[in-house]
């Protein structure tokens, strides 16, 4: 809604974009070739210094933690959901800034397998589409398609949304709260951001007295933390915590039948500010499962994406 969120102004240019700073793009890459230097006891790398590692590092990651302190849109959790969603409103909204949380140093959440200990990725039709659309390749068995190797599209779909210029990832770091605010729009509470902390500290709160954590402040936030585990539902666990939602349904039993229509037609904003689907919101709606099926959660991620863009524009 117009007026609810007021952007502060824009912080200056990136350092890591100095006029000294050479980029290569994909092009530059097209032509890579397997280098013609002395392989035989010759090869030299050019000169370094320890400083200029650390701060190569550290001035980009303290440019990131400035920049996207002040989000259009934080995604929560970076499996198939998470990605797909990021990628999708990437892509549609280049205005937009995006930061995407994932506790775990690797994102992809269970997908980089397509279930248990097999390779393959089901999904069904007509999800295809979203494959073709990320550019995964994948053999066609009539009403679903496989991707010979879930880490394909892991792979393919979080190279994409790495090299969109308005997403920034910040993996190894957990969501351990939400921020709320009162909602002008209504009588209630509507979120307004999360509250982030390096992963190894969120799980380490119980050794020191105080810890506190960084924010991230953004007019909505899209939450995919999948279904309970050790950091699973962790948005709509809070949403009850802090009173904003009486109580989880939990996730019910597996039916691939019903299940992945169920969550791709009900994610939405489960309350202001606060868009959920994955199979976090399994945990909420007290929805089935659907065991070793990605069509649904890459779809849930979409629709995600376009729920957020209709409640940014209204
Ligand atoms: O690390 C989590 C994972 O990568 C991350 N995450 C969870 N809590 C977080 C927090 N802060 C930051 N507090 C957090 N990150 O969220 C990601 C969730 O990915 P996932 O693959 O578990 O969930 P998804 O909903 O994208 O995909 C679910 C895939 C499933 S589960 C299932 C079944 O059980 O039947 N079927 C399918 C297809």
């Amino acid at each position: 809604a117009p007026g609810l969120f007021t952007r502060p102004p824009s912080p200056p240019p990136s350092t890591a974009e100095t006029a000294s700073t050479v980029s290569h793009d994909v092009a530059d890459n097209a032509k890579a070739r397997i280098p013609t230097e002395d392989w035989d006891g010759g090869y030299t790398f050019a000169p370094i210094k320890e400083w200029q590692v650390a701060r190569a590092m550290t001035k980009r990651y303290g440019d990131d933690l400035y920049r996207t302190a002040v989000s259009d849109v934080v995604i929560v959790g970076a499996g198939s959901a998470g990605l797909t969603c990021a990628w999708a409103l990437g892509t549609a909204r280049p205005d937009l800034a995006i930061t995407i949380i994932e506790a775990g140093v690797a994102p992809g959440g269970g997908a980089w397998l397509g279930g248990q200990l097999m390779s393959a990725m089901v999904v069904r039709k007509p999800a295809h589409a979203i494959l073709v659309d990320i550019g995964v390749p994948f053999e066609d068995e009539g009403d679903f398609v496989v991707v010979k190797h879930a880490a394909l599209f892991t792979s393919t779909v979080l190279s994409k949304v790495l090299a969109l210029p308005n997403v920034k990832l910040y993996n190894a770091t957990a969501v351990e709260d939400l921020i709320t605010r009162p909602d002008p729009l209504g009588g209630g509470l509507r979120v307004a951001g999360v509250v982030s902390n390096w992963t190894l500290v969120t799980l380490a709160h119980g050794l020191q007295s105080c810890m506190d954590p960084q924010t991230i402040t953004a007019p909505l936030v899209c939450s995919f933390a999948g279904h309970d585990g050790p950091f699973g539902a962790f948005s709509v666990k809070r949403l009850v915590a802090t009173g904003m939602v009486e109580q989880l349904k939990n996730m019910r039993a597996l039916n691939m039948t019903s299940a992945e229509d169920y969550i791709v037609n009900n994610t939405r904003e489960v309350v202001p500010g606060l868009i959920t689907g994955g199979m976090e919101l399994s945990e909420l709606d007290g929805a089935n499962r659907m065991g070793a099926t990605f069509g649904g959660m890459l779809a849930s991620g979409v629709k995600a994406a376009k729920e957020a863009i209709k409640i940014l524009d209204a």
